[in-house]
């Protein structure tokens, strides 16, 4: 596997992949990877003949008062993770490639509407900052496929929609999430956790599960919120919101609606955890 931390030294590299008629895909990371970043690369592996990593922790994604200094950089464990999965090409740029102008004057994309509720209500600009560094790597990957992870299924829309809106010509593929075996999602944020509010933790799966079991049996969706906020509480996490949505766009579900998706983002401690089930009615 070769590292490339230069766009200039990308570009060549994946020219010729493409000149000789290989399919590009392409998995954008901020590194710390775990088994859920691992199994987008096997994926990855699966539907093409070259596959492409990027590491980049992306300060535009991050709030003032957010964990962008505290963020785990473990490059080299990473690289180790990335070589045993087959990857062909690590791109890791440094803050000075990706923003070379400085942050505050750099070009943004904006999703409307998506991007102001659930996360975005409580992470101003957050995903203006996760568009924006995505719209950039594909254009210097220019890749034929990308694969996001169900995991943050809000940004996986986001990237949906503005691929649509902007013709990129990548398609978008999502993965279903990767979880411990106490159901659990993993994230680079549960290191995070002290012992003991590792073992509250999976609470926030369970109350998703409780509210999918909810809906499947006909509750009321103020209903089933309301009870999963509880269990939450009851669990001692702090919830920031508990929603059940249409899971094509995360509109407010109409009655009859039968693809819904229950997200829910609760504090436990230093971490914001999230979480999400799809339920097919
Ligand atoms: P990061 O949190 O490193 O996640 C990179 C990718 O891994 C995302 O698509 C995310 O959804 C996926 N992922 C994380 N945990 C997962 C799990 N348990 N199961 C399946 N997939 C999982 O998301 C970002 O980075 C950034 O916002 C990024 C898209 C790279 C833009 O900076």
């Amino acid at each position: 596997m070769e590292t490339l931390h230069r766009i200039d030294a990308l570009r060549p590299r994946v020219a010729a992949w493409r000149r000789a008629g290989e399919r590009i895909a392409f998995v954008p990371t901020m590194g710390n990877l775990h088994q859920g970043h691992l199994e987008l690369v096997r994926q990855a592996r699966g539907r093409a003949r070259r596959v492409v990593v990027s590491i980049f922790v992306n300060p535009l994604q991050f709030g003032p008062n957010e964990d962008l200094s505290d963020y785990p950089r473990t490059l080299e464990v990473d690289h180790q993770g990335l070589e045993r999965e087959g990857t062909d090409l690590l791109f890791a740029p440094g803050g000075d490639e990706m923003y070379p102008r400085g942050q505050a004057v750099q070009t943004r994309v904006e999703v409307p509407g998506i991007s102001d509720i659930l996360c975005g209500a409580s992470r101003s600009g957050h995903f203006v900052g996760v568009a924006t560094v995505v719209c950039k790597l594909f254009n210097m990957v220019q890749p034929d496929l990308a694969l996001f992870g169900e995991k943050d299924f809000q940004q996986l829309l986001v990237i949906r929609r503005m691929t649509a809106d902007l013709c990129l010509p990548v398609e978008i593929v999502g993965v279903p999430t990767v979880r411990e075996s106490d159901g659990l999602a993993m994230s680079s944020r549960n290191g995070y956790l002290s012992a003991e509010e590792r073992t509250r933790a999976p609470s926030l799966y369970r109350a998703l599960q409780a509210a999918a079991q909810g809906l499947r049996q006909g509750a009321a969706l103020a209903q089933v919120e309301g009870q999963a906020w509880a269990e939450l509480e009851r669990s001692g996490l702090r919830p920031d919101y508990v929603s059940v949505r249409r899971a094509l766009d995360l509109a407010t579900p109409s009655p009859g609606e039968r693809i819904l998706v229950i997200l829910a983002a609760a504090y436990l401690g230093r971490a914001r955890l999230i979480d999400n089930l799809q339920v097919g009615l």
